[in-house]
């Protein structure tokens, strides 16, 4: 017979006992967790259905294809209104923030499947999300939150079904589903201190339009690590939690063509960088920008914002950002 493994909802409720709040953020999760659920059936079986194919294609059956990141938005939204708990979301896959419930308690900030160059394949993705509470001392003091503001932050890769959580000040942990779909078996994820297992993983296709400085810093150290790239941040970054080391997605600075310079850098400050700078300061490492300034530190403008990121092992992001700030003349 198989062990019987703590689930998350107990596992969360505990959570919860221990420090003296409410079930709000339980009704949250189980929103969360309900969504990325549905969210992962749709991803297994969209492949039988001919629905991981380009958006407004005709499938096998002659239904139109709606496109898989949409399909999830879409899900997540109908489990976050009815929580009830959501003042405003904010989802990469609206132009704008989506009202939900005045009298809500949170705000969030999700991707709801990220990674899309792995969707025609089948191949992980993830759903991560951050999330900030509603001033309840005051007056609301808006609605786009630095990380460093974020109660929780989370991913979900799928279809692998492990689910991995940062609680402010108590710690990033990891789930898998089950067998039942039911994700459960917390383990607290500490980086390892030991580089022997450290990793590196950026999009090596893009190393020669990295700035001077960063193409330095790989050539410098790039024997030392092994290195891994799946192309979904939530994959990605699982493996550094795992077995440390850094990703990084640095600004392109000297790309052929200038028009396909980035200077901002690609990924999503809200719901990709500050997602995963947060889960990675609970498990003892740390996040930067290109000017080597802290991720949670960045209080955004607007909220499709974008940012360079490098993330991981402290020691590492501590050397990269002290290059970067270096020849910033920080
Ligand atoms: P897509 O959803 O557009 O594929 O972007 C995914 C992502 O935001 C992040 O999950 C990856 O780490 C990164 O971009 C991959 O970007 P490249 O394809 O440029 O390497």
């Amino acid at each position: 017979m198989s062990r019987f493994e703590q689930t998350f909802a107990n596992f969360l409720l505990h959570h919860q006992e221990k420090h003296n709040r409410t079930y709000h953020f339980l009704i949250l999760m189980d929103a969360l967790v309900s969504a990325a659920k549905r969210i992962q059936h749709y991803y297994l079986t969209g492949a039988l259905k001919g629905n991981l194919g380009q958006a407004g294609s005709v499938n096998v059956q002659g239904e139109k294809v709606m496109r898989m990141d949409r399909i999830a938005h879409e899900i997540t939204i109908h489990y976050l209104k009815s929580s009830g708990r959501i003042i405003h979301a904010v989802s990469e896959e609206a132009e704008e923030i989506i009202p939900l419930n005045p009298d809500g308690r949170y705000f969030i900030y999700f991707d709801p499947l990220d990674g899309s160059s792995n969707i025609p394949h089948g191949l992980p993705v993830g759903f991560l999300f951050g999330i900030a509470k509603r001033n309840l001392e005051g007056p609301e003091d808006g609605h786009l939150r630095a990380g460093k503001d974020y109660i929780a932050a989370g991913m979900f890769v799928i279809p692998t079904g492990t689910f991995t959580l940062g609680l402010r000040n108590a710690g990033t942990w990891r789930f898998h589903i089950d067998e039942t779909m039911t994700y459960v078996k917390p383990r607290k994820m500490v980086l390892p201190q030991d580089p022997g297992t450290w990793e590196l993983s950026f999009n090596a296709a893009n190393r020669h339009t990295y700035s001077e400085r960063v193409q330095r810093w790989i050539a410098e150290h790039e024997d030392k690590y092994a290195f891994r790239y799946l192309g979904a941040l939530a994959g990605d970054f699982h493996r550094v939690l795992t077995n440390g080391g850094m990703f990084m997605y640095p600004v392109i600075a000297n790309h052929t063509d200038p028009t396909k310079n980035r200077p901002e850098g690609k990924l999503r400050l809200m719901y990709e960088a500050a997602v995963v700078a947060f889960m990675c300061r609970e498990a003892g490492g740390m996040a930067v920008d290109e000017k080597g300034t802290p991720i949670l530190d960045i209080q955004p403008y607007k909220h499709h914002q974008r940012t360079a990121v490098y993330v991981g092992s402290k020691e590492l992001v501590e050397d990269i950002a002290r290059r970067l700030q270096e020849e910033n003349g920080v």
